[in-house]
């Protein structure tokens, strides 16, 4: 719409708000520590919960009603929740809260909180906690003009937050992701403070229902607000950026191992249209030695958009074309939106009504919208027996031979003027009735959480894989994410980047935009450009809208094609090295494609970079972003890093040219990190413990000590929870004249081992002449071999060792 000169009227421009604010809590009548633990601050109007969480993680609750209460949304893992011991400390000013790793101040006479750190540093001051005429609670915090701010889930921009300011409420926006969009699909309240010259942490605001962040209107402060429900948030604390996003994982939870089939290239359309194209399809990507896990079915598969029904005409034998599929080794993925169609003769419809298992008003109406099907109702997923019920459903598709599903439209989105469910519905939640409005960023995330936990219980042992577009705080538990409908725009490649980086440091790792751009038409070099780029993101799914041009890897002729195929191999072949960062962020919450900042805090050249990231720590990826372009500055961090393609090596902390024709994605790897490879000539190779596996090591000249590891297990089942699981450490270290490697087993579990372990060291810098293996002291046996030409050796260690140390010289 063209807008007018009337967009900037005065009237609408509004001050600072803290002037406007009505409401404080006032000043602090009483205090008191909990007998269930934390310490309650009695105000003029409210009062005000201290509860520490872990040594760590301190919650503040903001309370206007009248009873205490420490229930937390389901966001909130409940097992983290520690004793901790404390000390409540009166003097004249204020009240003291002193915990072992943290204290807090909390002013008598404005119950402003300053929160100090492990070693004594004010990390955060309150300017005050506030309310609007309509009862919205916020909360204000000073800030400086050089701070940082990252994470905020799934939002447009840059890397760099501060001086922004978003809205939290999952919208269903097929246009327009751009900088001035304050919400998208998923909503993730929590974000970090950084400063170079202070101690970082973070804020988790759980409330489900629409929030602000306003790190805008201001230099000097920042504020949060909840629209609805209560001001509840959780400050985190840490020395690094790391230790912040480690602890808010805790606190959310962590992701399950995905199977390794989800992490493999997916292809989509809006739609695959019967189960001939499928089929087609799927012997496309063998004939053109593309490999392919999983090809996902758009809403056309079903009989009239019935979630759980396939099309009899388009796709008649559905268990036929599954079995034809899982021979050649690829994987169906359907959608299932949560809007089921009004109508008497289906199945779910009616279960659903007879044991009322649907969104209802409070007046007791059900609610219904419009969607795909037409009239559909909406099951209430904050129950858990309605969970239960959904999750039953799936049996259907798990029956047919379906791991996957993709869970679309489910903020939910709904074809009305307010574009989702009407805020006066009353959700069950689990005995604690609440509004539509109050839950609304939880509608998405429960539906994955009912199908998740259905496959699981399904696929007897298999891991299931969950997408979805949308989500709340926590969703890493349920699913991947995958960031919408974007465009086929060279500009949302390039944001593609800071989005899911910043989906990373919000706790959720396992998340990639559609690869080519969803809605309009991608042009050869684009897909080109973007293929590169997203086989390095942790979740690889190509996808387009109905009636957009064809954008699957051959659809541009043969250049293209080649340069395709060759990209998604490499992800084959990096997926054992991709699949340990999964692992890393399974045990740590600590994402998987990561933003430089991450690893060099100390580097201020970084602070906002994010037209290139890391995948772990080991890989730089820096792809081309613009059309026509075949050179670009990259910045190489702290340390020694090493062309891939060229084998050159640079000194980081600096900018470097790299050049990039159309086939070349620049791309750099840490020297002296051993980096598993999957070494397969099969079309698509299989990762598991059987796969041909090449550890792969750039010599690096300095003697520093580069640490790696390489985390194996079956890949598709749950053993590893039981311990059935191998990781393995290395150290590299390299002098002028030798270099040593030590490696050595932190857990070695699975049945059956490999007989030896391959290394390559490329690009040595001396000839190497002896190759000795000790282990515990004994010299052991490995043999070995250089190539004078490549400057390579290769080693083969007999996989008997618990710890074995390696000095080639
Ligand atoms: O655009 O199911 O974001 O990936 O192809 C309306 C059809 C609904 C939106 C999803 C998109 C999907 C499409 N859906």
């Amino acid at each position: 719409m063209m807008k007018t000169s009337e967009n900037i009227h005065p009237d609408k421009q509004q001050g600072l708000d803290i002037e406007e604010k009505l409401w404080t809590p006032g000043a602090i009548t009483a205090a008191k520590a909990l007998e269930e633990g934390g310490y309650l601050f009695e105000t003029e109007r409210a009062a005000i919960l201290l509860q520490p969480v872990t040594e760590q993680i301190i919650r503040v609750k903001l309370m206007t009603a009248q009873e205490l209460s420490f229930k937390t949304t389901i966001a909130v893992q409940q097992d983290v929740f520690c004793s901790v011991e404390g000390e409540l400390v009166e003097t004249e000013e204020a009240y003291h809260v002193k915990l072992p790793a943290a204290s807090a101040v909390i002013h008598k006479h404005n119950a402003c909180v300053d929160l100090y750190n492990q070693d004594g540093e004010l990390v955060s001051s309150d300017v005050g906690l506030y309310s609007s005429a309509r009862g919205k609670y916020g909360c204000r915090k000073q800030n400086e003009k050089d701070s940082h701010i990252y994470g905020l889930g799934e939002k447009t921009s840059f890397l760099d937050k501060a001086g922004e300011k978003y809205d939290m409420w999952n919208s269903d926006v097929f246009d327009p992701h751009v900088p001035e969009i304050e919400c998208l699909y998923v909503s993730i309240p929590f974000f970090i403070h950084f400063n170079y010259d202070k101690a970082p942490y973070g804020i988790f605001l759980d409330n489900p229902g629409r929030t602000s962040f306003d790190f805008r209107s201001s230099e000097e402060s920042y504020s949060f607000e909840v629209q609805s429900g209560e001001l509840d948030y959780y400050f985190i604390l840490g020395n690094t950026v790391k230790d912040i996003v480690s602890r808010y994982s805790s606190l959310t939870g962590r992701m399950d191992l995905p199977p390794a089939w989800a992490i493999g290239y997916h292809q989509s359309r809006y739609s695959y249209m019967s189960q001939d194209e499928v089929i087609a399809l799927a012997h496309t990507f063998k004939e053109k030695q593309i490999p392919v896990d999983a090809i996902h079915l758009d809403i056309h598969y079903m009989d009239e958009y019935r979630v759980f029904t396939f099309d009899p005409i388009r796709f008649p034998q559905p268990r036929k074309m599954i079995e034809e599929l899982n021979e050649l080794g690829i994987r169906i993925v359907t959608i299932v939106d949560p809007g089921v169609k009004k109508d008497p003769d289906y199945k779910q419809y009616q279960a659903g009504i007879l044991n009322d298992y649907f969104c209802k008003k409070l007046e007791g109406d059900l609610f219904f919208g419009d969607v795909w099907p037409g009239t559909s109702a909406f099951p209430d997923f904050t129950e858990e027996e309605i969970r239960q019920w959904w999750g039953e459903q799936h049996q259907y598709y798990t029956e047919l031979g379906i791991h996957g599903i993709w869970n679309d439209m489910n903020e939910p989105a709904v074809f009305n003027t307010t574009k989702t469910m009407d805020l006066d519905v009353v959700h069950r939640n689990d005995g604690d009735p609440k509004t539509h409005g109050e839950l609304h960023n939880l509608y998405g995330m429960l539906m994955s959480m009912a199908t998740q936990q259905g496959l699981k219980q399904q696929l007897s042992g298999n891991r299931p894989f969950v997408l979805t577009r949308a989500g709340y705080a926590g969703v890493q538990k349920y699913a991947a994410t995958w960031t919408g409908d974007n465009r086929s725009f060279w500009e949302h490649l390039a944001m593609s980047i800071p989005m899911v980086l910043n989906l990373g440091l919000s706790g959720q790792p396992f998340a990639g935009p559609d690869i080519g751009g969803f809605a309009h038409h991608a042009s050869p070099e684009l897909l080109a450009r973007w293929t590169q780029a997203g086989v390095f993101f942790p979740y690889c799914r190509n996808h387009s809208v109905i009636d957009s041009i064809r954008q699957e890897p051959w659809a541009f002729g043969e250049e293209i094609e080649a340069i395709c195929q060759s990209y998604i191999r490499m992800r084959y072949q990096f997926l054992p090295y991709i699949y340990t960062q999964f692992y890393e962020a399974h045990k740590t919450g600590l994402p998987i494609m990561r933003p430089l900042l991450l690893e060099y805090a100390d580097d201020r050249n970084v602070y906002n970079l994010c037209d290139q990231f890391l995948v772990g720590t080991d890989l730089l990826v820096a792809p081309i972003l613009r059309p026509s372009t075949t050179a670009r500055a990259v910045y190489l961090p702290e340390g020694e890093w090493v062309d891939y393609w060229s084998g050159e090596r640079y000194e980081g902390g600096k900018n470097i040219l790299a050049d990039a024709p159309l086939e070349r994605l620049p791309l750099y790897i840490r020297a002296g990190a051993v980096v598993p490879n999957m070494i397969s000539d099969a079309w698509k190779p299989q990762l598991n413990e059987e796969a041909a596996i090449k550890h792969i090591v750039y010599a690096a000249t300095k003697g520093s000590q580069i640490k790696s590891q390489w985390y194996e297990d079956d890949a598709n089942t749950y053993d590893y929870e039981q311990g059935s699981y191998n990781l393995l450490q290395f150290s590299t270290s390299f002098e002028q004249n030798s270099m040593s490697i030590d490696v050595s087993y932190v857990a070695k579990n699975l049945t059956k081992q490999r007989e030896s372990i391959k290394v390559e060291i490329k690009e040595l810098l001396f000839t190497p002449s002896q190759v000795m293996m000790y282990e515990h002291d004994v010299v052991g046996q490995c043999e070995w071999s250089y190539n004078a030409e490549t400057r390579s050796i290769e080693l083969v260690l007999p996989n008997h060792f618990d710890h074995a140390h390696i000095t080639i010289s």
